[in-house]
């Protein structure tokens, strides 16, 4: 498998250090990837956006946290939005605190507000407790998970009329984009440390996490949680969900171009080590799960691995590893953290845990 070279730029010069790296390389890969695979975002941070703060509860999970559930109000030219953000912030940790923010790929119910449904996809008092802030929205706040001509959510607000370009957004940049927001509202808020927040998803969210990461780098660390084809895994590879099966069975997850490169993997400028790379030098953590051979776990942890040599540029080792690790058996001393669980595609408190660890291990443990 010939991957791409990473630290090679376009015209052939190769990048010897972390300046060569921020210089020149890593705004070409990230094009590369806005071009050819994502999309281009038509907006960053909307000229008009405002935050709701409602139903404060200092005394939610008996007392151990703080809940707000912020409205992120924007418009644009076709219309307004908004994204709910539900927050948990530790009331037994000194402020500002750091946090993960979950984008929530599966039912609302995962993230309820009013704790009477809770639900190892998002263990919000577990979060809590270890000393993070837990956000987390729904993805379909920033737009729906179908494909409906791009007229609804952020695309019908902000793109503009006429054709749509063969690079436009498309859905998992849009979920990005609302992880950016929530991102915006974080910085706001006193009791949050926004320069210490890790973004996180599962599968789809796992790879709208890697992309809002990628394009947002106030984000100081991200997770993926199985997120496999066009998330942490290999295309090239061909193992698994392909490039082709991906485009075809979620037509609005891409933008147009990536459509061009069905059967044709080997001919993409990019592969997913280099969306990895992107993280650097903030932490990344990626895991898969064993019975989940769709999202390739393989090419998974060898994306962790081709993308080590980014993290090296800054004298910090990517991910230490010679061979896919055993089960259960995370390898997370380094910049990258990895690990396969027992178990189906899914997100899961043993998932977390490593996640918690991992932030414990970059920030210094927080919780008492
Ligand atoms: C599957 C899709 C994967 C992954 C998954 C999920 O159907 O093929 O790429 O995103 O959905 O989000 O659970």
């Amino acid at each position: 498998m010939d991957l791409p070279k990473l630290l090679v730029t376009q015209s052939g010069e190769p990048v010897t250090d972390s300046r060569d790296w921020e210089q020149a390389r890593r705004p070409e890969v990230l094009e590369l990837f806005r071009e050819n695979v994502y999309g281009r975002a038509p907006v960053g941070r909307p000229e008009d956006m405002s935050f709701a703060v409602h139903d404060v509860d200092p005394q939610a999970m008996d007392g151990a946290a703080t809940r707000k559930l912020v409205d992120i109000h924007f418009s644009g030219p076709g219309g307004e939005g908004v994204i709910h953000l539900v927050l948990f912030i530790p009331n037994h940790v000194e402020k500002p605190v750091p946090g993960f923010l979950f984008i929530c790929n599966r039912s609302r119910r995962h993230i309820d507000p009013t704790r009477e449904t809770k639900s190892e996809f998002w263990p919000a008092e577990e979060i809590v407790r270890r000393g993070y802030v837990g956000a987390a929205f729904h993805y379909s706040d920033a737009d729906p998970d179908e494909h409906d001509g791009f007229q609804n959510g952020v695309h019908g607000i902000f793109d503009p009329s006429g054709e749509r370009a063969p690079d436009a957004w498309g859905a998992i940049a849009a979920w990005a984009w609302g992880a950016s927001r929530a991102l915006d509202y974080l910085e706001t808020d006193s009791d949050i440390d926004a320069s210490r927040i890790a973004v996180i998803g599962h599968s789809r969210g796992g790879k709208a996490a890697l992309w809002a990461a990628a394009e947002d780098e106030r984000f100081a660390m991200a997770v993926s949680n199985n997120s496999g084809c066009t998330g942490a895994a290999l295309a090239r590879r061909k193992q698994g969900e392909s490039v082709r099966v991906i485009n075809e069975n979620f037509p609005h997850w891409f933008c147009e171009n990536y459509k061009g490169f069905n059967d044709r993997e080997d001919e993409l400028p990019v592969d997913q080590h280099m969306l990895i790379a992107l993280m650097a030098p903030r932490p990344v953590y990626v895991a898969s799960s064993s019975e989940d051979a769709w999202a390739d776990p393989e090419g998974e942890f060898l994306s962790c691995v081709h993308a080590s040599p980014v993290y090296d540029l800054y004298g910090m080792p990517g991910l230490e590893a010679e061979g896919m690790p055993p089960l259960d058996s995370p390898v997370a001393d380094g910049s990258i953290g990895y690990h396969i669980k027992t178990g189906e595609h899914s997100l899961t408190e043993y998932d977390w845990a490593r996640y918690l660890d991992f932030a414990d291990q970059h920030w210094g443990a927080v919780a008492p």
